[in-house]
C-alpha cells in the first residue's frame, strides 16, 4: 500500500454525505463490495427526486400531451412545458421557444447538421470542429458534408490535450460556415473557453454550436452571455433520465431552419398536397416525446440548481485535485490529457496493462470506470493509443472513492507484476 498523500482537508461547501443519501443506487454493492461509481461522464446516477417524479408521472399524471381537452392530458402538457421553462431559466435563454426537446445531444447535433447544414452548406464550404470532439460532434457533420460537398476540418490539439486558440483562429477561413465545438472533453476533461471561441467566430460572421454534454454538468452555461448560436446537452448526464435532451438555438436561426422530422405535433395544417408547420418549438418536436422523462428532467434541473454550479465546481475540483495528487504518487501511471483547465474527468494508462484488463479488475472491487476510446477515436489517434481508463467524478463522489480507486489500481499492478 502506498500511503495517502497529505492534502488540505476538503472544503466544507456542501454536505456530500447528504447528497449521497439522495442517490439510492450508491448504497448498493457490486460483486459483494460497496459500489464506487466513477463513470458519471457516460451517464450520471439519479437522485430520488428524479425517480419519484418519473414514477409520479406514470402513477398519477400520465396522458399524451398537446392533444386532449381532458384533465390528464392538460396536466401532462403543463408538466412537460414546465420543464421547458426550467431549462430556459437554467441556461438563461431568452425565450422558451428556443428550447427544443430532443432524444439527447446526439439527436440535437444531427438535427442542426441536417436542417441548418442541409439548408446552408455548399460544395467547398468548411465545418470547423476540433480533435477533442465526441463522435456525435463529428459523424453528423461528416454525413452532411458528404451530402452537400462541404468539408470537415478539425483544430488539432497538443501533447496536453489542450484547446489551441491560435490554431483555431488560423483555421477560420472565408469558407468556414459553422464552428461545432465541445464545451468540455468527455475523454480527458479539457475545458474550452467557449465565450472567446464564439466572439472570435462571430467577428467573422460564423455561427457556433457548442456540445454542452459535459460542460452543462461541470460548469453550467449562460447562453446569452456566451452568445452561442446552438447549445446541446443530454439530461442523463445531468442526473436526469435518458432519452431526453435539449437543443437550444437562437430563435431567428431556428425559425429559418426547415423541420428535421415530419409527423404529428409539428404541423399547423396538413393536406395530401402539402403541409404547413407549427411555430417554434413544436416545429422540431414531431411525434409523442419522452413525457415522463421530461418531467424527471425538470426535477433534475431543480436538484442541480438547488446545489448550484459554484458548489459543484468547488467540490469536483477538490476531488479532481486529490485524485491527481494520488495518481501522481504511483510511478507507473501515465495521465492522458493534462490541459490546465479541466472538468473532473481523468484519463490514464497503467504501464504494460491494457485498459480493459484494468477495468475488469477494478470492477471486481466494485469500482465502475469506463475503458476504451470513449467515443473520441480521433483524440486517441492523436495520443497514439487505443484507449484509456477513465475515472469521472460527480457531485456524489468523495475522496474515499479516490482512495478506493488507488487501492484498486494496486490490485491491478499486483495481478500484472
Ligand atoms: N458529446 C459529449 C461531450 C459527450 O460526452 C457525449 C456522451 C455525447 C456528446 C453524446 O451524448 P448522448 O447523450 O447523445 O449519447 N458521452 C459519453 C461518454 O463519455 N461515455 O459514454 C457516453
Amino acid at each position: 500500500m502506498v500511503s495517502p498523500v497529505r492534502l488540505q482537508p476538503a472544503p466544507d461547501l456542501f454536505d456530500v454525505a447528504r447528497i449521497r443519501a439522495d442517490f439510492p443506487i450508491l448504497s448498493r454493492e457490486v460483486h459483494g463490495k460497496p459500489l464506487v461509481f466513477l463513470d458519471s461522464a457516460a451517464s450520471a446516477q439519479k437522485p430520488q427526486v428524479v425517480i419519484d417524479a418519473v414514477r409520479h408521472c406514470y402513477e398519477a399524471e400520465y396522458a399524451n400531451i398537446h392533444r386532449g381537452v381532458h384533465y390528464l392530458s392538460e396536466t401532462a402538457t403543463h408538466n412537460y412545458e414546465a420543464t421547458r421553462e426550467k431549462v430556459r431559466a437554467f441556461i438563461n435563454a431568452r425565450e422558451t421557444k428556443e428550447i427544443i426537446f430532443v432524444r439527447g445531444a446526439t439527436e440535437a447535433i444531427n438535427l442542426v447538421a441536417a436542417s441548418w447544414g442541409g439548408a446552408n452548406l455548399k460544395p467547398g464550404d468548411e465545418i470547423l470542429i476540433t480533435a477533442l470532439e465526441h463522435h456525435s460532434n463529428i459523424v453528423p457533420w461528416q454525413m452532411i458534408a458528404e451530402k452537400t460537398g462541404a468539408l470537415v476540418r478539425a483544430v488539432p490539439t497538443d501533447e496536453t490535450g489542450d484547446f489551441l486558440f491560435e490554431r483555431f483562429e488560423d483555421m477560420l477561413t472565408p469558407r468556414t460556415k459553422i464552428v461545432a465545438i465541445t464545451h468540455a472533453s468527455n475523454a480527458i476533461g479539457t475545458v474550452v473557453p467557449i465565450k472567446d471561441v464564439v466572439a472570435t467566430a462571430h467577428a467573422r460572421g460564423i455561427p457556433v454550436l457548442i456540445d454542452g454534454c459535459q460542460g452543462i454538468v461541470h460548469r453550467g452555461v449562460d447562453v446569452q452571455d456566451v452568445d452561442c448560436d446552438f447549445y446541446v446537452f443530454s439530461a442523463h448526464k445531468l442526473y436526469g433520465p435518458s432519452g431526453i435532451g435539449v437543443l437550444y438555438g437562437k430563435a431567428d436561426l431556428l425559425e429559418a431552419m426547415p423541420p428535421y422530422q415530419g409527423g404529428g405535433d409539428m404541423i399547423e395544417t396538413v393536406s395530401i398536397a402539402r403541409s404547413t408547420y407549427a411555430a417554434l418549438p413544436h416545429k422540431f418536436e414531431a411525434g409523442t416525446p419522452n413525457i415522463a422523462g421530461t418531467v424527471g428532467f425538470g426535477a433534475a434541473i431543480d436538484y442541480v440548481a438547488a446545489i448550484g454550479h459554484d458548489a459543484i465546481l468547488a467540490h469536483e475540483d477538490d476531488i479532481l485535485g486529490y485524485a491527481l495528487e494520488r495518481l501522481r504518487g504511483l510511478n507507473d501511471i501515465q495521465l492522458v490529457g493534462t490541459a490546465p483547465e479541466r472538468a473532473s474527468i481523468i484519463s490514464f494508462l497503467i504501464d504494460g496493462v491494457h485498459p480493459h484488463d484494468s477495468g475488469t479488475i477494478l470492477d471486481q472491487a466494485g469500482i465502475a470506470v469506463r475503458v476504451g476510446h470513449h467515443c473520441a477515436q480521433p483524440l486517441m489517434d492523436h495520443f497514439d493509443i487505443a484507449g484509456t481508463v477513465r475515472a469521472s467524478f460527480a457531485v456524489y463522489n468523495t475522496r474515499a472513492d479516490v482512495d478506493a480507486l488507488i487501492d484498486g489500481l494496486q490490485d491491478v499492478r499486483k495481478v500484472f507484476a
